[in-house]
């Protein structure tokens, strides 16, 4: 039975209600394979469409700065105790409104302006967040970058070392968001125990394939966990700070505070960089952890894993080139560089197939990010589908023809009907007027 969610919406305001359909169907008929996109559960959608998001809740549980937060006290209380449960952390601060915003706020608590700090490049597989010129990260923070190695692709553990002890930065960063392999952050904790760096794991991208064991854990071996939930998690926009409660470089780098860690992550998300916490988002993200800690999410973190690998296999035989030649993650970047397609028209092709991919710089790229080399492919979306092996196949061999042929409009629009047969099979949001 259909629920329609949206009456008054389509009474008031026709026009906006008309787009959300739209974009809903576009959601629904195309292949998402952008690697940072998911489909929120029905149950996270309706957290998130509720009365909480009008309450005001500065402060956190049992010290607000506003009356009335009785039952907003104990929905952020529950989420912070399902986020300390399900990530074995000591703390947990869930009003980050977004990633960017907590790696803004971890900076704060642990560093001061002008503090070294090694995060990895943008253009080699790295966030905006971890160093870019561009970025407050790189304006504020005296950032250097470590890639990957030019010959495998892949980050080089004693070169990262070594720019490590030669230039002593006060916090290492790891996480990417353009990084086909797992991060090794037992040995990154190494290398930074070494030089009393605090280490930061920014696992937004692959934190599902972390909870569901198939990647290495980031406690104990960060001090610091940031977190989008909304990629493999398929939670709301938004992101979740963990942290360990004490600071193991207190007296050395925070000995005139009074603060601990955990304290100073909380004072540099409210009052430091947010005012009003986004109630509905937090009951959002607390119906996500739920559904994190059920069986079933182990076993859809390793399907999305799995397709990966077939969808990097597939393309790989049809004579595609893949930075590092395959994945261990939920991602693949495609080197179109050997194929003399750029990353824009690859693109462009395949959403006009109602395939969604993004175009993304590969490193070592001589071309602009604006037209990169590369693009980059993801399957947690149609995992979420419910789509397996057979399909990843089928998909790969798609998107093998387009890219090698963009401009082939007939072939694009055969496409396109497959693509149509293919996602009716699968439906999403099948009960939701939206
Ligand atoms: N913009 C996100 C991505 O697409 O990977 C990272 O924040």
């Amino acid at each position: 039975m259909k629920v329609d969610r949206n009456l008054q919406l389509k009474k008031f305001d026709p026009q906006i209600a008309e787009l959300i359909k739209k974009e809903t169907n576009r959601q629904r008929e195309g292949l998402v394979m952008i690697p940072s996109e998911n489909y929120a559960s029905e149950a996270v959608l309706q957290a998130m469409g509720t009365s909480l998001s009008n309450k005001y809740s500065e402060g956190y549980p049992k010290k607000r700065y506003y009356s009335g937060n009785e039952f907003i006290d104990e929905i952020e209380q529950l989420c912070i105790d399902r986020s300390k449960e399900l990530f074995e952390a000591e703390h947990a601060n869930v009003q980050p409104h977004s990633g960017s915003s907590a790696n803004m706020q971890v900076f704060m608590a642990c560093l001061n302006p002008g503090d070294k700090v090694m995060g990895m490049d943008l253009s080699q597989g790295g966030h905006l967040t971890h160093g870019s010129p561009v970025n407050f990260s790189g304006q504020i923070y005296n950032f250097i970058p470590y890639g990957v190695d030019k010959e495998t692709e892949l980050i080089d553990m004693d070169v990262v070392r070594k720019i490590a002890i030669k230039e002593k930065p006060k916090m290492i960063v790891t996480g990417a968001t353009a990084y086909p392999r797992e991060f090794d952050f037992k040995a990154f904790a190494k290398i930074a125990q070494e030089i009393d760096a605090y280490l930061l794991a920014d696992i937004s991208h692959f934190v599902g394939l972390c909870l569901a064991g198939v990647h290495q854990k980031p406690f104990p071996h960060a001090d610091v966990v940031t977190t989008t939930t909304h990629k493999t998690m398929r939670g709301p926009r938004s992101a979740i700070i963990l942290c360990k409660k004490e600071d193991r470089y207190q007296k050395k780098y925070h000995k005139d505070s009074k603060f601990n860690l955990a304290r100073r992550i909380d004072r540099a998300v409210f009052p430091g960089t947010q005012g009003g916490p986004l109630d509905h988002i937090i009951a959002a993200k607390a119906v996500m952890l739920k559904e994190a800690m059920q069986p079933e999410f182990l076993e859809y973190q390793k399907q999305i894993q799995k397709n990966a690998q077939v969808l990097a296999d597939t393309l790989r035989e049809t004579g595609i080139r893949l930075v590092s030649d395959g994945t261990d993650n939920h991602l693949l970047l495609l080197d179109l560089r050997p194929i003399k397609v750029t990353g824009s028209d690859a693109s462009d092709a395949l959403e006009e197939a109602y395939i969604y991919a993004n175009k993304n710089s590969i490193p070592f790229d001589n071309a602009s990010p604006f037209n990169p080399s590369g693009l980059r492919l993801g399957t947690p979306a149609l995992t979420s589908r419910g789509m397996k092996e057979h399909e990843m196949v089928q998909i790969g061999s798609w998107i093998s023809k387009i890219v090698k042929d963009p401009k082939n409009k007939s072939l694009i629009k055969k496409t396109r009907e497959r693509v149509l047969e293919l996602t009716k099979q699968f439906p999403v949001y099948e009960t939701l007027d939206l």
